[in-house]
């Protein structure tokens, strides 16, 4: 067996109406990986999942920087930072699970971007690298050495929670066709993979998670 699924989470990143067709940060085909999550999510005793929860004027929306634009690479407080159209607004039905997703198999969700001046890809760290969201804790207290990653948007949450589980230890896997990536700015897919397979994160498809 690949992945000893009694040692490991899976980890559904941000399955929600706004990354998903038709949502305010549509991710091409986001939608399309939901019923191989659904089937995923079966495989495991342990599923979390995310959901991006801002508050409304958020610093990662383009819409509170004067003059610029959604998708634009900008500098905030000190950090490289990408505007995003303003989505997942809490309490909004941009911000709710995509109706197809079951949420039933999830016994934690992390919520993570609700702080106003900070923005949050990581299912482990917010985007200054060192404030937990509690995730690593919770795994640890329930002795998870192994995360299983799938969702959206592989260029962005996917990839920064993978990064950081791998940095706190965590053998960790993607599950690439269970993904699908902003791909913005152009590269940026090609970047993801380049930096997961240094950082020692495996990419895998979803027919070898349980074999
Ligand atoms: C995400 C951009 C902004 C994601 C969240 O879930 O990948 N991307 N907020
Ligand atoms: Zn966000």
């Amino acid at each position: 067996m690949l992945i000893d699924t009694n040692k490991a989470a899976f980890i559904a990143v941000d399955i929600q109406n706004d990354f998903c067709p038709g949502g305010a940060l549509a991710v091409p085909d986001g939608d399309s990986v939901v019923p191989l999550i659904n089937s995923l999510a079966e495989g495991f005793e342990l599923c979390v999942a995310t959901q991006d929860w801002h508050p409304r004027s958020h610093i990662s929306f383009a819409s509170s920087h004067p003059g610029a634009k959604a998708y634009d690479a900008v500098v905030v407080a000190g950090r490289d930072a990408t505007l995003w159209p303003d989505h997942c607004v809490q309490g909004t039905a941009g911000a709710d699970f995509h109706p197809a997703f079951r949420v039933e198999p999830y016994r934690l969700v992390i919520r993570k971007g609700f702080r106003q001046a900070l923005d949050s890809y990581s299912a482990f760290f917010e985007n200054d690298g060192t404030t937990p969201t509690g995730l690593d804790g919770y795994l640890r207290g329930l002795d998870a050495s192994i995360v299983v990653i799938a969702g959206l948007a592989l260029d962005y949450c996917v990839h920064y929670s993978a990064i950081d589980a791998a940095r706190l230890g965590y053998r960790v896997f993607v599950v690439r066709d269970a993904t699908r990536a902003v791909g913005s700015p152009p590269g940026s897919v090609e970047r993801t993979l380049a930096d997961l397979a240094a950082r020692g994160v495996a990419i895998i498809g979803s027919g070898e998670v349980f074999r």
